[in-house]
């Protein structure tokens, strides 16, 4: 646990020691910095017995205290919260364990999304549902999203809520993957796309939620295997970064992965590192643009902050968790230097 602490030293060190951004910005970087650095983040993962909750936050988070499912009982039955520094995940089970324990479990995820902070938001950041890609009976899925979750919700649900089709390797039993290259020949491809487009849909069509669906492969580990990497985390990564506030995700990004490896694989429909990178830099530079007005040379100014400090930033945490920033072809090096 000491990467955190490291992580935001490390920056705001940096920050301090840059000469030409004017004092303003730097006041208001550094106060940025330490304000997401004290900011909670609460998430919660769902989804059916086995479709692969623990292994997505050990895969995410380098952790392996969420214990991944071997045998034949769910080895989740109640809400199990894991605290990460400010990060704190939840793991629940969905529905289809049952008639008495889907309501109990139902009970539970509901006043979870209820519950609200002290200063009376609503406690959880971002609902994650992950999809068993391997089934086609998606209608316990479909129950605890539209008549748990998006009822619990509130205003701006579609914000607070993720879908992600996971086991994408095995959708269709294992056949078209393409395993030494770790992605989905194009009949997989198809496949999936498809899955995901008819999750939209139906969802759409049933409570009128505009949600994004996404699949992945959190990989997978055998005892004493070795792990096969997974595919599109990044891309699982870069949509949990666009869903939560801007300054809750340093917290997340400094809990990630740092193993480059886990972070690798996508369908490169856009770079998501930098995608990632792009949005913590926002995120610490919010506001900054206002403080290097005061200082009068706005348009030199504003062009310094962005480059100087997305540098800094860059490589401060590129060195911490280079994982998530710099694992897609060096970006950290091609961007900022
Ligand atoms: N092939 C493949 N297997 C996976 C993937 N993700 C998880 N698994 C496997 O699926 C099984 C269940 O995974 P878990 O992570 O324990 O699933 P869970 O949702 O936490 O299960 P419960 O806690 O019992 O509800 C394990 O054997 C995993 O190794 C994946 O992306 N691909
Ligand atoms: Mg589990």
């Amino acid at each position: 646990m000491n990467n955190e602490r490291k992580m935001f030293d490390d920056l705001a060190e940096e920050i301090n020691a840059m000469s030409d951004i004017p004092e303003e910005a730097k006041k208001k970087i550094l106060a940025n910095l330490i304000r997401a650095k004290n900011e909670p983040v609460n998430m919660l993962i769902t989804g059916p017995t086995g479709c692969g909750k623990s292994s997505t936050i050990n895969a995410m988070f380098n952790m392996e205290v969420a214990k991944v499912g071997v045998g034949v009982d769910p080895e989740t039955m109640k809400i199990q919260d894991y605290h990460l520094g400010n990060l704190t995940i939840y793991d629940s089970p969905g529905l289809g364990d049952g008639k008495e324990r889907d309501i109990a479990h139902a009970k539970k995820i509901t006043e979870l999304l209820h519950r609200r902070d002290s200063q009376g938001n609503a406690l959880i950041d971002l609902v994650l549902v992950i999809v068993d890609g391997s089934t086609r009976d998606l209608g316990t899925t479909y129950e605890l999203i539209e008549n748990v979750i998006i009822p619990a919700l509130g205003e701006e649900r579609h914000k607070r809520l993720l879908i992600a089709v996971n086991q994408a390797d095995v959708a269709m039993k294992g056949r078209y993957w393409d395993s030494k290259n770790c992605k989905p020949e194009e009949k997989l491809l198809e496949f999936l796309n498809q899955k995901v487009r008819s999750i939209k849909e139906r969802i759409l069509t049933n409570t009128g939620v505009e949600v994004d669906p996404i699949f992945y492969s959190a990989g997978y580990k055998e005892e004493g295997e070795q792990q096969l990497p997974p595919y599109n985390l990044s891309k699982l990564m870069c949509y949990i970064m666009r869903a939560i506030p801007a300054k809750k995700r340093l917290v997340v990004a400094e809990k990630c992965n740092p193993d480059e490896k886990m972070w690798k694989k996508s369908d490169e429909l856009e770079d998501y590192q930098q995608e990632i990178k792009e949005s913590l830099v926002e995120s610490v530079c919010e506001g900054a643009e206002r403080g290097a007005d005061i200082g009068g040379d706005i348009g030199g100014a504003i062009g310094g902050i962005f480059g100087s400090v997305g540098e800094t930033v860059g490589s401060a945490i590129g060195s911490v968790i280079g994982g998530v920033i710099g694992a897609v072809g060096g970006f950290l090096g091609g961007l900022f230097g």
